[in-house]
């Protein structure tokens, strides 16, 4: 165990990452809270973090709008970028990169034989597969065989960003350029998915984080995504679900609904069919409501696919839960009793046992709040 009480380390944190002690011990257990670790996992991270040699990590671009790597490096407090560019060893980047051209394209080959077996390789972007992968090209080589070539010999491969993932908006169809996922790509089944239009960065460097301190990759679900960060639906952790179980719904942008808070259900939230951990780990570091239905814009389930970019923004999104076992009182915040449309949805839901879930999308259509919201 690291003694974080040693001046040295206190030091060397300073130094090294340019943060304090306190925000770097800050740092270490976020990630640990974030990966849902047990106590004392913030230590180890802590220790691994400080002590174990940088992990190398090359970083490849294809078919995307870089808004990946925008979302991890604007992240603040700590200032997480710094931290990133110190815990990692980011060997190609081709945005970050003050190399170009035939020099980048050496320093990726010379990280990778210096590295052989042990680097991370990190896909941003979706890669083109049709006629043979010509739409995307870098330093002569198609997106697919350049993914191929480092894939090869990588430790491990994540897939950061819904387009890396399975296509994302590239492969919206009629997806002109074939554009795939890496898995897919490369017909590999371990690649490990971090999606979202961005992803979170918290997820990012968490994922990278676990690999460093525990030497393998977090456990995943049947997509590649790991379960400490899509293994929940949005729906189960949103702020306005006491609203939607009540049936109170935003019906038009600005509606009074909607500037009470309301649930965005009708106006086409994906939340109640979306896995991720938006609303618990929030995005920017700015505090609560920091994620897209905190801030009042329906989830459009980026990290679904056939969900995000394909399911028309109107198309309610289709229940997965049972109705929960308690609702909360209908009682308007002017003081006013329960609707009638409402005490209806909640009297409805509560007497199904079977299909509730086709039963609450029918009630939840005919439901009214009182002025008509
Ligand atoms: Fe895709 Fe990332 Fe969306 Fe953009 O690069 S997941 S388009 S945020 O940047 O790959
Ligand atoms: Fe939240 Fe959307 Fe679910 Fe409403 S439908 S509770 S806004 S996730
Ligand atoms: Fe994407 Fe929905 Fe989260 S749109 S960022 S999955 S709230």
């Amino acid at each position: 165990m690291y003694d974080d009480s040693a001046v040295k380390f206190e030091t060397d944190v300073e130094t090294r990452f340019g943060v304090s002690r306190r925000d770097f011990l800050k740092f270490c257990a976020a990630m640990a809270a974030t990966m849902g670790l047990p106590k004392g996992a913030d230590a180890q991270i802590a220790e691994a973090i400080t002590k174990k040699e940088r992990p190398s990590v090359i970083w490849l671009h294809h078919q995307e709008c870089t808004g990946c790597s925008e979302s991890l490096l604007r992240s603040e407090h700590p200032t997480l970028e710094k931290l990133i560019l110190d815990i990692i060893s980011l060997d190609y980047h081709e945005t970050l990169f003050a190399a170009a051209g035939h020099q980048a394209e050496a320093a990726r080959k010379a990280a990778m034989e210096k590295n052989k077996g042990k680097y991370i390789l990190v896909v941003e972007g979706a890669i083109p597969m049709k006629d043979g992968g010509v739409y995307c090209k870098i330093g002569g080589q198609t997106s697919y065989e350049l993914t191929k070539e480092v894939a090869e010999h990588a430790a491990a491969i994540v897939a950061v960003g819904s387009c890396a993932s399975w296509g994302g908006m590239p492969s919206t169809p009629p997806n002109p350029t074939g554009s795939t996922g890496v898995g897919e790509a490369l017909g590999r089944k371990d690649v490990v998915t971090i999606p979202g239009c961005p992803p979170n960065p918290y997820n990012i460097l968490a994922t990278i984080v676990h690999f460093l301190t525990f030497g393998s990759l977090p456990k995943v679900d049947e997509l590649g995504r790991p379960t400490f960060a899509y293994g929940r639906l949005i729906h189960d952790n949103c702020e306005r679900r006491s609203h939607f179980d009540a049936g109170r719904f935003a019906l038009e942008f600005g509606d009074a609904g909607h500037r009470k808070g309301y649930c965005l259900y009708k106006l086409g939230c994906k939340g109640p069919e979306t896995y991720a951990n938006c609303p618990s780990i929030l995005f920017n570091d700015v505090g609560t409501g920091s994620w897209p239905v905190g801030t009042g814009h329906p989830c459009i389930g980026c990290t679904e696919k056939h969900i995000g970019f394909e399911k028309p923004i109107h198309a309610l999104a289709t229940l997965k839960t049972n109705p929960p076992t308690s609702y909360p009182r209908i009682v308007e915040e002017q003081g006013a009793g329960a609707t009638i449309a409402s005490a209806a949805l909640v009297a409805g839901v509560a007497g199904l046992a079977i299909g509730a879930g086709m039963k609450i999308a029918g009630n939840l259509g005919k439901s009214e709040t009182k002025d008509g919201e």
